[in-house]
């Protein structure tokens, strides 16, 4: 039999947070079962989740900038995972262009063995902090070539593509054509005057040749429709203002060939190999290319999710659109963007030298350290500045001291000496039966009860730094709990005194087992390290199981009275400054 088609739609979450529900007997409810595998087939594409970062410029090693954009990306993967959505996760390398040819030269090296080179240290540096990527392009694939070139085709079959003659600003380091307006005056560092982009201050220089022009003029109006129907599009919502007024203007064609004598280090135009691909239109289809483009993508291209820096705004969220709709795909879900990190108030970047290296961070402050530093005190709407001492002391506070204290109190023999997870005694929590607990109490558990709904809101918006917010505020509040009730100065000769004691190690280790949940897209270590200790079983850590406290609602709570799981020692050690390498920003040009 086959369910109406809005029943099933309609039913796959519940359907699904009713598979993963540790708290429903199997055996409860068997008709039930025969249900769910026609609904999860049918609803199999409604929970496909699919979400990329830039690729990245292989002209030098990867820094922090980057391993925060990939961090993000994971956080919402990893998210996505626990609540059971079919998710794929993409990033990698974007390896065509000028500004390769160039480093490959400078660097005497063979542009492929170069490009290889960098791909492989930014590879090491994601699987070194624990980057669950399901995809790593490289856009120097032959499965990237082929989808490019089909791609070229289409636009160039629908008439979007026709032979010109550009003349104009080119910026080799941001592989980007400006207009007049958007060009100034500076010096270089020998005092001569040059031409800069007003944007990123890199150097422009006049361009003038043939190649194939874009028809990006036709699309504005249809860009501003798409973005007026959708204002949850582009976030944060500036972002998504900044580009409603970018559109304001009219958009000249864009130039997306380049003459094969300057550019040979690219993809060439189909039928026409005196011509080279622009970089960005070669880079951007490398979203496709993943989801499957041209044979395979119709799962994916539905469910596109892109992080993005800011700095690439105008190409994700202008060209990438347009060439979308010329070619007649769906748009992205949404375009996450963020901010910068700067180092000592200037934007980190290659060329400007100042970059840290995430790699030797990650060693100093441990992987999960800085992936929880990254999230915890980047803002997507503003600029942040790095420093060491930062990490130090958030990591300290807010890992070592208020989570790792509070399990270490729970779990240690003195208060726990059966290193179990003992039983709640409802009656404590019930005033008009002479309870203990007080009204504090009660806020803890209301906010520790809607914690999970905050926290995916604000994982949903990419405002990833309010869910850790809300997190750290729970934890303070089950701190000062345990602090209140100061269960050590309990004479357990008592036994309502041992109830108590016991009451408030399960509440506790309640709260705690939360915490560990909603943190694995966060700090993946460290929450394994949590959840183990407490008992709780990996089939146990989904979105799902996020019950807290059952007991307190009179149902079972499958984890009372099971045995806590090994010791491994301290959840997060504390950093001592002397022993955190304070190194300058690196300076060093990789290649
Ligand atoms: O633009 N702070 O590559 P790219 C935060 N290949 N994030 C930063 C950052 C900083 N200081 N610096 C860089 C390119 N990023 C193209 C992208 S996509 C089809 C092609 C991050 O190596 C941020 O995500 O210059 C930014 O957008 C990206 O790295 C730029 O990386």
């Amino acid at each position: 039999m086959r369910f109406p088609l809005l029943f099933v739609t309609r039913s796959c979450k519940a359907v699904h947070r009713l598979q993963q529900n540790p708290f429903l007997s199997p055996n409860s409810a068997p008709w039930r079962h025969q249900r769910i595998a026609v609904l999860t087939h049918q609803c199999k594409d409604e929970r496909s989740y699919y979400i990329t970062t830039p690729i990245f410029y292989v002209n030098a090693s990867p820094h922090l900038g980057h391993l925060y954009s990939v961090v993000i990306a994971d956080c919402l993967h990893k998210y996505k995972l626990l609540q059971g959505f079919n998710s794929k996760f993409s990033t990698g390398t974007d390896e065509h262009g000028l500004k390769i040819q160039q480093a490959a030269a400078a660097a005497g090296k063979d542009a492929l063995t170069f490009c290889t080179d960098v791909s492989e240290r930014f590879k090491h540096l994601f699987d070194s902090c624990s980057i669950s990527y399901t995809d790593y392009i490289r856009t120097t694939e032959q499965r990237h070539r082929q989808a490019v070139e089909h791609f070229w085709s289409v636009l160039w079959n629908k008439g979007l593509i026709y032979k010109g003659r550009y003349e104009g600003w080119y910026s080799t380091q941001d592989e980007s054509f400006l207009t007049p307006s958007q060009v100034g005056d500076a010096m270089d560092s020998s005092g001569k005057e040059i031409k800069v982009s007003l944007e990123s201050g890199h150097k422009v220089e006049w361009m003038k040749e043939e190649n194939y022009m874009f028809r990006l003029s036709a699309f504005r109006s249809q860009l501003l429709d798409w973005l007026r129907g959708n204002p949850r599009a582009i976030q944060p919502e500036c972002f998504y203002q900044a580009v409603l007024q970018w559109l304001q203007h009219d958009l000249p064609d864009l130039s997306v060939s380049r003459q094969r004598s300057r550019l040979q280090w690219g993809i060439s135009v189909p039928d026409d190999p005196e011509q080279t691909i622009y970089v960005w239109l070669d880079a951007l289809v490398n979203y496709l290319t993943v989801a499957g483009y041209p044979d395979n993508h119709d799962q994916w291209w539905n469910a596109a999710h892109h992080i993005v820096g800011k700095d690439i705004l105008k190409f994700h969220a202008i060209y990438w659109p347009a060439f979308l709709l010329g070619a007649g795909l769906p748009l992205p879900q949404t375009i996450y963007v963020h901010s910068h990190w700067t180092a000592g108030g200037k934007k980190m970047s290659k060329s400007l030298g100042n970059v840290v290296d995430p790699l030797q961070r990650s060693q100093t402050f441990t992987s999960d350290g800085m992936r929880y530093f990254l999230l915890r005190q980047g803002v997507p709407d503003s600029d942040c500045d790095y420093t060491d001492h930062k990490v130090l002391k958030l990591l300290n506070a807010e890992l070592a001291d208020s989570l790792g204290g509070l399990l270490n109190r729970c779990t240690a023999p003195a208060l726990n000496p059966a290193q179990v997870y003992p039983s709640f005694c409802p009656q404590s929590f019930l005033r008009e039966q002479g309870g203990r607990a007080v009204v504090e109490d009660y806020h803890m558990l209301d906010a520790v009860k809607s914690l999970p709904a905050v926290v995916e809101q604000h994982y949903e918006s990419m405002h990833v730094y309010k869910a850790l917010e809300a997190i750290t505020a729970c934890v303070r509040q089950t701190n000062g709990f345990v602090q209140r009730h100061a269960p050590w100065k309990l004479d357990l000769k008592n036994s309502k005194d041992q109830q108590w004691l016991d009451t408030i190690i399960h509440v506790s280790l309640e709260c705690l087992r939360i915490y560990g949940t909603l943190l694995q897209p966060i700090v993946p270590e460290i929450s394994n390290k949590l959840l183990s200790r407490l008992g709780v079983q990996p089939s146990e850590r989904s979105w799902a199981a996020l019950n807290f406290l059952p007991r307190h609602q009179g149902l079972d709570c499958p984890f009372e009275g099971r045995a806590l799981g090994s010791n491994s020692g301290v959840l997060f050690s504390r950093l001592e400054s002397q022993n955190v390498d304070k190194q300058k920003p690196n300076k060093r040009q990789y290649n």
